[in-house]
């Protein structure tokens, strides 16, 4: 039963929270004068349109004149069911109503009432070049209620969090402690990670997957929206690892990726089976230097393959090289060093993997950690009759956190005792970030996301052309562009954090926990927020894409086929003006559990209230100005 206290304490924590809420959205701001008629002249031009912002009263007749100065371009206003086909060099434009799904009809103005609030952005409907894809501008019709309400959100769920904590029992319950064994529960599920085929079975349509992207990229059509490589590649796959793959199964996609298949082979000379000497047969292999045993240069290759971006999420052939280059790497790497040393320190893709893994909702880790103390076989780690000792170097017995553990399920197989499981557990429950390398991590992943929804979901063409090199060529804008993402994510990002960390400990008035210390705990902070955010960004990026990947799986190469009968469906976003809601309360999500665990991760540090919740203010407002910032992006 909770007690009064419970109850008054939760009573005010929503007070504030909805308190908050209701002042953003009842501040006086644009939307009340009265409804007029607003005439606007859009030019378009690869890839943004001019001027790239209309604001707009709720009640107002809108008039829409379009003009381009280039190619053709569509014009596609969200939410309004306009959808418009501009020729260069002409007043009148082709319009038709999506709903209808009917043919064009000659017109000079496209006119409509701006009747419900929020942002509605205008998309370039055809395709019209390389960055075609991210080509838009947006609407705002105030008052722009979801903007307000996102804000006052965050404002909220800052200063309720601050409340929950100072008003906290002395005795903090221990955060995630639960846990349910999976094995246990689903029947069938042990007997199924025992086969010796299971990752077989999944690594075998991921390589089948990765050849076709290879012919796609080399031999398919130059236009990335019409090619599957990049439509399955960097759309479909970057959405499904960060919304459902990495926050639901951990790094589940290591247990089938593709891009260490040959290595492993060429390790093990086994594609399923265990070899008899598979405890001795390393020795022949070198360890990895002990200084590169960092995630650093993950770190820097990530950093490196997102400065060319714009280029890799665009040109097929480019995506091709790129795949082609890590399975080569990775199979090099493996005729030499021991075990999965590419997957541990090399891959761009396995830094971030390891960093959001800590919030996943499952975890392969030992029953009982004393059995495995006692344990004298080791076959977990070492290898053993029915399993591979641990491929990514770990003791699974002494498994603590999910960074580094590629959910192979070999230590599963291989434990003797039956002893190692998967379990569910509650999100964000490992909170420990070890290393320098990690906490830059979980910086630069914060700092790409924001770099990422300025230039692809944002309005700003000169942004777009500086990070499209390849085609326009702007030497100078793509420095200033690589320099943002190098310094920001390198520098400026946690030069701010590291200001945070030591105002906070200024404000606890103790200098018992070190500023380095704070800088890399708290660091955990950004990975329930730097997810959410991910994902938040990801789901425009898949909804608005949604018929470019029913169009390339009718037609991967680009050749005119149409397997599945959806190659020429015309181009229509998924359900586009119900995004924010969706982005929003994920955006909220994650600050909440940001501050929720940076809560429990500064007791563990400060070991009393006082100091903990001083010295993680400063934190937590970066944090929800980083939240605002990306709220302002995606609704303001
Ligand atoms: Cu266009």
């Amino acid at each position: 039963m909770p007690t009064i206290r419970t109850i008054t304490r939760w009573a005010a924590t929503v007070f504030i929270f909805l308190a908050c809420a209701a002042v953003f959205m009842l501040a006086p701001g644009g939307g009340q004068s009265e409804a007029e008629v607003r005439e606007f002249e859009i030019s378009a031009r690869q890839y943004a349109y001019d001027p790239p912002r209309i604001v707009v009263n709720r009640g107002d007749e809108v008039r829409i004149r379009l003009a381009s100065g280039d190619v053709v371009h569509g014009f596609f206003m969200e939410g309004h069911d306009l959808d418009a086909f501009i020729y260069p060099g002409r007043l009148l434009f082709n319009l038709r109503r999506t709903s209808q799904n009917g043919s064009y009809v000659p017109a000079e103005e496209m006119v409509f009432r701006a009747e419900r609030c929020g942002k509605y952005r205008y998309r370039c409907s055809v395709t019209c070049g390389t960055l075609h894809p991210f080509m838009q501008g947006e609407m705002i019709v105030e008052p722009n209620h979801p903007y307000r309400a996102g804000m006052g959100g965050a404002a909220g769920i800052l200063l309720a969090g601050l409340f929950l904590m100072v008003t906290a029992p002395r005795e903090p319950s221990r955060p995630g402690a639960w846990r349910l064994d999976l094995v246990r529960a689903v029947p069938g599920l042990g007997w199924l990670l025992r086969r010796r085929w299971f990752q077989f079975a999944f690594m075998l349509p991921g390589l089948g997957f990765l050849v076709l992207f290879a012919i796609a990229g080399f031999w398919g059509s130059p236009i990335g929206n019409r090619n599957i490589a990049i439509t399955f590649v960097w759309i479909l796959w970057w959405f499904l690892l960060i919304t459902v793959l990495l926050p639901f199964g951990a790094r589940i996609w290591c247990m089938a990726c593709p891009f260490p298949f040959f290595g492993e082979w060429l390790q093990r000379r086994r594609l399923i089976g265990v070899r008899a000497d598979a405890r001795t047969m390393w020795k022949k292999f070198r360890k990895w230097p002990a200084k590169l045993s960092n995630i650093w240069l993950q770190n820097v290759l990530f950093l490196g393959l997102c400065t060319f971006s714009a280029v890799l999420v665009t040109r097929p052939v480019t995506t091709a090289a790129v795949l082609l280059g890590l399975v080569l790497a990775a199979t090099v790497l493996a005729v030499i060093y021991r075990q999965r040393s590419f997957c541990n320190y090399i891959c761009p893709v396995s830094g971030f993997l390891s960093l959001y893994a800590m919030a996943a909702v499952v975890e392969v880790r030992p029953r009982d950690a004393d059995a495995c103390r006692s344990c004298r076989s080791k076959a977990c780690l070492a290898g053993g009759e029915n399993g591979w000792g641990c491929p990514w170097a770990q003791n699974p017995g002494r498994l603590a956190r999910n960074n580094y553990c590629g959910m192979c399920m070999e230590c599963v197989k291989a434990c003797p005792n039956g002893n190692m499981t998967v379990n569910l557990r509650p999100f964000c429950a490992d909170v420990h970030i070890k290393g320098t390398d990690e906490a830059w991590k979980a910086l630069i992943m914060v700092g790409v996301a924001l770099v990422y929804s300025v230039t692809l979901l944002g309005t700003w063409g000169t942004v777009k052309s500086w990070a499209n090199i390849s085609e326009v060529g702007d030497w100078s804008g793509f420095l200033i562009y690589a320099g943002i993402i190098w310094c920001g994510a390198l520098a400026v990002l946690p030069g701010i954090w590291a200001a945070a960390c030591g105002l906070g400990r200024l404000l606890a008035g103790s200098k018992r926990v070190a500023v380095k210390t704070l800088f890399r705990r708290y660091t955990f902070l950004l990975v329930p927020l730097g997810l959410t955010a991910w994902a938040a960004f990801s789901i425009p990026l898949m909804m608005v894409n949604w018929s470019y990947i029913q169009a390339t799986a009718s037609d991967p190469l680009g050749w005119g086929w149409d397997l599945l009968g959806t190659a020429g469906q015309a181009w229509q976003p998924l359900w586009p003006q119900t995004m924010v809601y969706v982005q929003l309360p994920l955006l909220l999500i994650g600050l909440a559990f940001a501050l929720k665990r940076g809560y429990a991760i500064a007791l563990t540090l400060w070991g009393e209230r006082r100091p903990a919740v001083l010295s993680l203010i400063p934190p937590a407002v970066v944090c929800t100005a980083i939240v605002m910032s990306f709220i302002t992006l995606f609704a303001g």
